[in-house]
């Protein structure tokens, strides 16, 4: 596998390490790559398949209708996930985090999964969940505040979104050494945002994950923004050069690019399953919307960025390569926009259809055996509702 970590890569000039800056640097390099930079890329903006001997052979078997089939997860999450902040508009979620732009590295890296193996996210996964089976109603359960948690992590092999940022490295970290304690090949994939790389938890599961060699992937999204914080405030350095200071491998790849990050991920789940331990995978993308529906990214970012990424958009490279192949015709185009249309109908409908629960049907799973401590609090909350039935009567 290519590594980034390679002792001849160039250093950009403000990444010079004998000198420590003492200032905060004006600002991210949030320019989009180019087609020439040093990332991992199998299919570049323009469309045209590039020729890479080292990553190729882990897609050899992506043939156009494969091909295709990635192509139709991207626009059925993309089109959810457009419909998912219009309900938020419309009052019917109390929030969601977006993932437009984030359709290929997504897809690529969750399509690189075997059934058991099993995946520990953050919020903005809903791509992830989507190509792990999750039903089109349970990715909006938590989202509209009826649920603590929206699918049965079993069912999918998919633990639900971790709010708290970069705590489901350790957990992904835990599940690894567990698999391999049981005698199992499964792998387990921790995703994490560029901003969670700057959590103690982080770093903690990079040091256990080395030191047991455990079989995980750090898959990072580096979506150039943590809220309003751009990366480079952050990372001196490309993320995955951080990677080999844990004795991990760091790969970076176009995060844009579905093939080159389905080939990156297989190969890096397949060094885990055979023993050989962690890699960190730093799939550079572009977070395209808010941070969530309560954010205004016109506050911080720069107007002309978005219009720059949205010339790399990971569906509009595939689109290009079908269409120069002759190997996405118009009944098949059709198909996949009424499955996407079909899908983010389901979406609205299950939203709708949810009942209100029982408002003291939240203490009924805080812990699995029953603690004087949650049945006080239960208690009084139970109090406190029935302070407004009688104001009511
Ligand atoms: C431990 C912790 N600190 C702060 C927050 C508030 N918070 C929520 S999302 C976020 C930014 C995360 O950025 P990144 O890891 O890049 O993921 P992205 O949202 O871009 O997918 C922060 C600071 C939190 N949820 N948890
Ligand atoms: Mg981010």
């Amino acid at each position: 596998m290519r590594s980034d970590v390679s002792p001849d890569r160039a250093l950009r000039p403000h990444e010079d390490q004998g000198t420590r800056p003492t200032t905060v640097p004006d600002g991210p390099d949030d320019a989009p790559p180019t087609d020439a930079d040093d990332l991992v890329r199998l299919v570049s903006a323009t469309g045209e398949r590039l020729t890479d001997p080292v990553h190729d052979p882990w897609v050899q078997d992506v043939d156009d209708d494969a091909l295709v089939a990635l192509y139709e997860d991207m626009v059925v999450v993309r089109r959810f996930d457009i419909e998912a902040v219009a309900l938020q508009r419309q009052g019917q979620l109390g929030l969601w985090p977006p993932l437009l732009g984030q359709e290929a590295a997504q897809v690529g890296s969750a399509r690189a999964l075997r059934r058991d193996d099993f995946v520990f996210s953050s919020y903005r996964e809903n791509g992830v969940a989507y190509c792990r089976g999750a039903d089109p109603t349970d990715l909006v359960r938590v989202w509209r505040g009826t649920a603590l948690s929206g699918w049965d992590p079993w069912a999918i092999g998919m633990a639900t979104p971790q709010i708290v940022v970069g705590a489901q490295s350790l957990h992904a970290t835990g599940y690894a050494i567990g698999c391999r304690l049981d005698g199992a090949d499964a792998v387990s994939v921790a995703y994490v945002g560029d901003g969670a790389t700057s959590q103690g938890d982080v770093h903690e599961a990079m040091v256990f994950a080395a030191s047991a060699s455990a079989p995980v992937v750090f898959f990072c999204q580096n979506n150039q923004w943590a809220i309003s914080e751009p990366v480079g405030l952050v990372a001196r350095r490309p993320l995955a050069d951080r990677a080999p200071g844990y004795g991990i491998p760091g790969v970076r790849v176009d995060g844009n690019d579905v093939l080159a990050v389905l080939a990156v991920t297989r190969a890096a789940v397949d060094r885990a399953r055979r023993g050989e331990g962690p890699t960190f995978v730093e799939a550079v993308t572009y977070r395209m919307g808010p941070h969530t529906t309560s954010d205004d990214p016109t506050r911080y970012v720069d107007v002309d960025t978005p219009a720059q990424w949205a010339a790399r958009d990971p569906l509009l490279r595939v689109e290009r390569l079908l269409e120069s192949r002759g190997a996405l015709s118009e009944d098949r185009s059709g198909e996949i926009k009424e499955k996407a249309e079909s899908f983010a109908h389901q979406v609205r409908e299950g939203c709708l259809g949810l009942a209100v629960p029982d408002a003291l049907s939240l203490f009924d799973h805080v812990l699995v055996t029953p603690s004087p401590v949650v049945e006080r609090q239960r208690d009084e909350y139970a109090a406190y509702l029935a302070m407004y039935e009688e104001v009511e009567r």
